[in-house]
């Protein structure tokens, strides 16, 4: 009984289901003299439950438990046994507590930043502050975690103050770009009841030192202020504080009139101004530790100052006023640009940041912060670095990054993103020609700012995962290393994640190491090359392939492709004037051709598809080349991922191992997808002759097989069907078959990959006969396990791939595919492949 507590509370027999994060406590090899070695008793000075040196307390209680089987009692009275103790706190509460001064030991920390000794007898973890103090306390715990029994002493300070995250859940439940289920704060327009979730959420957070989180839309609901909501916000503040973690609130610009009834919400109104400061004294009232507004304003169609020709300097002002006197701040979104015309040439949304707030630089109350995406369009798989921050330099800024993966796979793609993210931070835009990096420009240091830091847009659910999907949980925790220090390499920390995640295993972290570390590659090899964007469908879900959608609409994502040429002339001299937006080295950098580097040439050059890039290839061939590259890379990923199969708990296994496999099956859709559209608009062949004559001696398309009760049925897009066409049953409720005999292929052991679609509105099932011997089953439910933005079309994203291993065929063997529909799901096949081992068609 006592050994099976024991491994209860060892957590060996926890479902492995994601909830924990990288905060699991799994156990780690400890011999007798290492268990000696570690503390017996924990001394959390601060007996305050609600504070967060009292949950550090518990925190490292759980952790040497978990981790190492040893129970430690926590008291909070005293200084503790200076042997074999580790003791948490203030550096003020220390040396209240201990009577010490640490003024030799430990140096001058900043807000939230902390010293960590486990050097001599106690362990100690000092914080500036109570929440540095619980920082401290989860470093401790993760050195144990990984095996790290190192002696060290060492102070850390944040990079910035503001290490945010938003998510962008809406008041009925729903998250936009969310792929992990619904929200965990809201339902039905009120907040939920059981915040459970969200403490957990709070304590990953503060795991990785964030220490805000803006919970609702920035396409905001005024009703978000309602009292009741008000009430609601304040019991999820209530449940953040004890982790340091802080509430932010969205809010419509529109309020004081959709909700508080005025007939204006003019900012510079003497009664709009008044409703603003009542209800931000209202809501410090209920959350005095309220940590600030996030705002989109004039925006996408939401409400702004321009309705009343006010500047969006004045709309931020009028909240940074009202939330001054209490000590919040308000997050502006610099995200603001109108539609436009593409047969305007000079005509660019990428201009646009710069154009809206460049003037406004000085007119900003010193509590506003700008918060500026990444690049100068939307989250997109490679962008040069907003020029908005180089501009600002009177104004304090903070940088939008996604963990949520919109344009990015959406999470049933694996990419490990903090490599995309280095691009910006480490980018030097050499404002007045002097070094001017972007981390350093964020943290405040490059202009003197008082303020400016982070925000990642995260958007977890209620799924175990977070964030659907247990890879990408990797995402989260970078962001709050980077956060803390953008100088931290990603592999590093990567593999931090890892030990946490999967445990201390050789092969594990390899493996996790390599495919992480190739994945956001991959992905854009098999999406948008050269700075030409995600050619992801922007009009619809950013999901799946469909680079036609790029243009020929005001969304101003476009990439002007015809039958000679693509690209954005972006220059001063011929183009759209955007590239001039740079401080002058960076400026002649990208207004020259030839200096511009191959990954970004699409974004500012309007060139042939012969254009040859420094790499000595043409661009059209680079397309070719990097997508057929990047599909082959995810096909990897499988089996690299198959080699962990008895190092890896299966529960977790098995989700990631699902994942994977679709993500091989729709990094080919990808592929074919966009060498199939951009062969046939320009002609040009493949050098290697994969692309177009429907090349792919492998396939048995569907339309070409003896069909009854299926009909062959015109793909649109064309180029998200292979040959264009795909097959449907003939009604609801006919069941299809399509037949062939499998005359061409010599006798062999094969992959049997059957390409389908999808959609959501019907669960449609198949089934693969082999001379009448039933091969394989499956159901159309991805919509119940795979969390990507869903769609109703046969197309780029419904489109999947299911593949059936190691299948034995003799020469003549007739192959059979059985459709029976449900719903709105008539059983879509695009075509069958059998593929030698080895061979990726
Ligand atoms: O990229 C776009 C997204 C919108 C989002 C908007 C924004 C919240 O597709 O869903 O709206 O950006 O960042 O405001």
């Amino acid at each position: 009984m006592r050994g099976l507590l024991f491994l209860v509370s060892l957590g060996l027999v926890a479902a492995e289901d994601g909830l924990d994060g990288w905060l699991r406590y799994a156990p780690v090899p400890c011999d007798k003299g290492c268990h000696d070695a570690l503390p017996s008793s924990v001394v959390a000075l601060n007996s305050t439950e609600t504070s967060p040196v009292y949950v550090a307390g518990l925190e490292l209680q759980k952790g040497l438990q978990g981790i190492f089987g040893k129970w430690a009692n926590v008291g909070h009275e005293n200084c503790g046994d200076s042997s074999s103790s580790v003791v948490v706190g203030t550096v003020d509460e220390y040396t209240k507590a201990c009577g010490s001064s640490t003024d030799d030991e430990v140096p001058e920390l900043e807000e939230d930043g902390f010293w960590l000794s486990t050097r001599g007898d106690m362990v100690r973890i000092l914080g500036q502050n109570e929440r540095g103090a619980l920082y401290g306390a989860f470093e401790y715990l993760s050195m144990l975690a990984q095996g790290n029994f190192s002696r060290v002493a060492y102070a850390t300070n944040p990079h910035a103050p503001v290490r945010w995250v938003n998510q962008w859940d809406n008041l009925d439940g729903s998250i936009e770009r969310g792929y992990g289920g619904a929200s965990i704060f809201f339902e039905n327009g009120v907040v939920v009841d059981d915040l459970t979730r969200a403490a957990q959420y709070a304590r990953l957070l503060a795991s990785v030192r964030v220490n805000g989180v803006v919970v609702n839309n920035v396409n905001a609901n005024a009703s978000i202020l309602s009292p009741r909501n008000i009430e609601g916000l304040g019991r999820i503040a209530d449940v953040f504080r004890p982790y340091g973690v802080q509430l932010g609130v969205s809010l419509n610009f529109a309020s004081p009139m959709t909700l508080g009834g005025l007939s204006t919400f003019d900012p510079l109104n003497a009664s709009v101004i008044a409703w603003w400061t009542n209800i931000t004294d209202q809501i410090y009232q209920r959350i005095p530790d309220m940590a600030g507004y996030l705002v989109k304003a004039d925006s996408e169609g939401q409400p702004g100052p321009f309705t009343y020709n006010r500047t969006l300097a004045q709309g931020a002002n009028l909240f940074a006023k009202a939330l001054q006197p209490h000590g919040g701040i308000v997050m502006f979104r610099a995200f603001v640009y109108n539609q436009l015309n593409e047969s305007d040439w000079k005509a660019d949304r990428a201009s646009a940041a710069v154009q809206f707030f460049k003037d406004l630089d000085g007119q900003f109350d010193e509590n506003v912060v700008v918060q500026i995406k990444y690049g100068p369009i939307d989250f997109q798989v490679r962008e040069p670095t907003s020029p908005l921050f180089a501009h600002l330099q009177n104004t304090s800024t903070a940088i939008e990054l996604e963990v949520t993966q919109e344009y990015l796979g959406q999470q049933c793609h694996l990419v490990y993103l903090p490599p995309l993210w280095k691009t910006v931070l480490d980018f030097d835009l050499r404002v007045d020609s002097k070094l001017s990096l972007v981390r350093d420009i964020i943290s405040g240091k490059r202009f003197n700012r008082p303020l400016g830091g982070w925000a990642a847009v995260v958007n977890v659910g209620t799924n175990t995962t977070w964030l659907g999907s247990h890879l990408a949980m990797s995402n989260l925790y970078a962001y709050g290393r980077l956060a803390w220090d953008p100088t931290e390499d990603p592999q590093s920390m990567l593999q931090d994640w890892i030990r946490l995640t999967f445990g201390l295993d050789r092969s594990v972290l390899d493996t996790v190491t390599q495919m992480s570390m190739e994945s956001w590659p991959a992905y854009e090899n098999y999406s948008g090359n050269l700075g030409i964007q995600t050619l992801t469908d922007i009009l619809y879900t950013h999901f799946g392939p469909n680079p036609a959608s790029q243009d020929n609409n005001g969304w101003g994502q476009w990439t002007r492709a015809d039958q000679k040429t693509i690209g954005m002339d972006r220059t001063v001299s011929n183009g759209t004037g955007f590239s001039g937006q740079y401080p002058p080295e960076i400026a002649a950098m990208y207004e020259n051709i030839d200096t511009t580097p191959d990954d970004l040439l699409l974004w500012f050059h309007h060139v042939n598809y012969t254009h040859r890039l420094h790499s000595g290839k043409t661009v059209i061939q680079h397309f070719y080349d990097a997508h057929y590259r990047g599909a082959e890379t995810a096909q990897t990923f499988v089996t690299m991922w198959e080699s962990l199969r008895d190092r890896i708990d299966a529960e977790r296994w098995t989700d990631v191992h699902f994942r994977l496999t679709y993500q091989a099956g729709h990094s080919i859709i990808w592929r074919d997808a966009i060498t199939t559209f951009y062969h046939n608009l320009s002609s040009v062949p493949d050098e290697a002759d994969r692309v177009g004559n429907h090349n792919h001696p492998w396939r048995i398309e569907a339309e070409s097989m003896t069909l009854t009760g299926y009909k062959p049925y015109p793909i649109t897009p064309f180029e998200t069907a292979s040959n264009a066409t795909a097959i449907v049953t003939t009604s609801n409720s006919t069941i299809g078959t399509a037949t062939t005999r499998l005359t061409q292929f010599p006798s062999g052991t094969y992959d049997l990959a059957i390409n389908y679609y999808d959609l959501v509105g019907g669960r449609a099932r198949w089934e693969i006969f082999l001379n009448n011997r039933l091969l394989g089953q499956w159901v159309g439910n991805n919509e119940d396990r795979l969390g990507h933005a869903p769609s109703v079309y046969i197309d780029g994203h419904s489109a999947t791939r299911i593949t059936f291993r190691g299948v034995h065929v003799r020469r003549g063997d007739v192959l059979t595919v059985v459709g029976i529909p449900d719903g709105i799901e008539p059983a879509p096949v695009d075509y069958v492949a059998l593929l030698p081992e080895g061979v990726v068609d």
